[in-house]
């Protein structure tokens, strides 16, 4: 009988045992996948950039700009003027994204735009520019 009790014990403590084993085992594959999402992340960079403009037509036009290969976000907000891109510092960078809105007529902290580029822009787009 005691032989009987004992080995139930045992088959329970195993049941369990591979029981709490499986779930630590789906535990670490649930933080693996966590560090790989991390990581992911971790490959992205989000900087900000100031851009000079004055109204949603230029938020679209330095949005739009920014958006090159390697970006992923950016937003340019009208008040502050100041733009938050997102994006993949293997492929790109914030002196090619600042080039690349100074060529459709926004001076930014990287790049000053030609007089050419804005002259271009709409009237209401006609920030001021510091000289
Ligand atoms: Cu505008």
């Amino acid at each position: 009988m005691k032989t009987v009790k004992i080995s139930i014990v045992a088959v329970l403590a195993l049941v369990f045992g591979s029981n709490s084993y499986a779930q630590m085992h789906d535990h670490s594959k649930m933080d693996m996948s966590k560090t790989g999402a991390k990581m992911e992340m971790a490959s992205t960079k989000t900087e900000t950039l100031n851009v000079s403009g004055n109204c949603d037509m230029c938020k679209a036009r330095i949005e739009k700009a920014a958006k090159i290969d390697g970006v992923s976000r950016a937003d340019w907000d009208a008040k502050s003027k100041v733009l938050s891109v997102t994006y993949d510092p293997a492929k790109t960078n914030m002196d090619l994204i600042g080039k690349k809105i100074a060529a459709v007529g926004h001076d930014n902290g990287k790049v000053k735009a030609s007089d050419k580029a804005y002259a271009a822009l709409p009237g209401c787009c006609k920030y001021d520019r510091k000289k």
